[in-house]
């Protein structure tokens, strides 16, 4: 177990009095959502579907890139915001795992979430932030998901709201009587202005898998990433528990990494984001970055009972 300098501090149940953040449920169904309001203006939405966060506001306006074409019906994966990848990073091993007959990037963030709640600080004057629970069991599951994964498990996915940060922290619980193996990720889409002036920092001397290269091995060899065509690379494990997203020079974002040691860089540019019907506008490419941070290199097993936990905290540097 990595140790956990990043680990999320508490928040309690709110006092009914606390004149803190306007949390308010709308839509219906699939498409139902929660949105979160702190009093000095900053926000994040949340899709049940997927517990998929939509939208995250700060000073600096919208953090994260979310398709003109995403489906927030239901109906399949959002494209865009942060997807909650949960049990299987990518395409599923072809056999003999127990991921093998998952769809790419697993169930979670095609399954219905349930709203647990809402918590704020014990401190009534604190009003700086607020955090929801989302939770997701073996019970809740389709009847396809928990046929192609019929393992017991619970998961509560905790999304804090503060002025300059957004946190999402996932705790995983084997419930079962077996133990069982899985991969996690959050697949952030995070909004840049202009792809050909970001570079990412925070990654020198790492090993990557680079997927556009036939999935080769690789070091990085330059102090910041730029993106220049397609990019498609799983980095880990890294050393340092911040990755930061400079824009024209200038930190735009950092995301610090709580007991997760891969970092996934993606951006699909001309052709990939072409193909994809759900990706618009086709020149949507040039305004985001994925930076997606998780266990994916290898698998972490829990044993009955066994809980696992990590996540991360993006900051907005504006
Ligand atoms: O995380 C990067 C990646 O695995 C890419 O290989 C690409 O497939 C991307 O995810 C999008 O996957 P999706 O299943 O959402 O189309």
């Amino acid at each position: 177990m990595v140790d956990r300098a990043n680990r999320p501090s508490a928040l309690n149940a709110p006092s009914a009095a606390a004149p803190g953040a306007q949390v308010d449920i709308t839509g219906s169904g699939a498409s139902s959502k929660v949105i979160a309001t702190l009093p000095s203006g900053e926000s994040v939405e949340v899709l049940l579907f997927g517990a998929t966060v939509i939208s995250w506001k700060s000073g600096g306006g919208e953090n994260l890139w979310l398709s003109e074409k995403a489906a927030l019906d239901g109906s399949k994966a959002v494209r865009g915001g942060v997807p909650v990848v949960f049990p299987v990073f990518g395409p599923p091993p072809k056999e003999g795992h127990a991921t093998s007959k998952l769809p790419q990037h697993g169930f979670a963030r095609t399954s219905r979430w349930e709203f647990l709640g809402k918590s704020t600080s014990e401190d009534a004057l604190d009003t700086s932030s607020v955090k929801l629970d989302f939770g997701l069991s073996s019970s809740s599951l389709s009847e396809d998901a928990r046929s192609q994964w019929p393992l017991d498990f619970g998961l509560i996915y905790s999304v804090t709201l503060s002025k300059d940060s957004l946190q999402t922290v996932i705790n995983v619980r084997n419930e079962g009587e077996t133990s069982f193996e899985f991969q996690f990720l959050l697949h952030t889409y995070l909004r840049i202005k202009d792809i050909t002036k970001v570079e990412i920092t925070g990654l020198l001397g790492v090993d990557y898998i680079d997927k556009v290269l036939n999935a080769t091995t690789h070091k990085q060899s330059e102090p910041s990433i730029k993106i220049s065509g397609e990019v498609d690379r799983v980095y880990g494990p890294i050393p340092q528990d911040t990755t930061t997203v400079v824009e024209d020079g200038k930190p735009r974002f950092d995301v610090v990494r709580d007991n997760l040691q891969d970092t996934t860089i993606w951006n699909p540019w001309t052709e990939k984001a072409k193909a994809m019907g759900d990706f618009a506008p086709d020149s949507g490419f040039k305004e985001m970055v994925c930076v997606e941070v998780g266990a994916v290199n290898g698998w972490q097993k829990l044993d009955k009972g066994e809980v696992f936990e990590g996540g991360q905290t993006m900051k907005s540097l504006l």
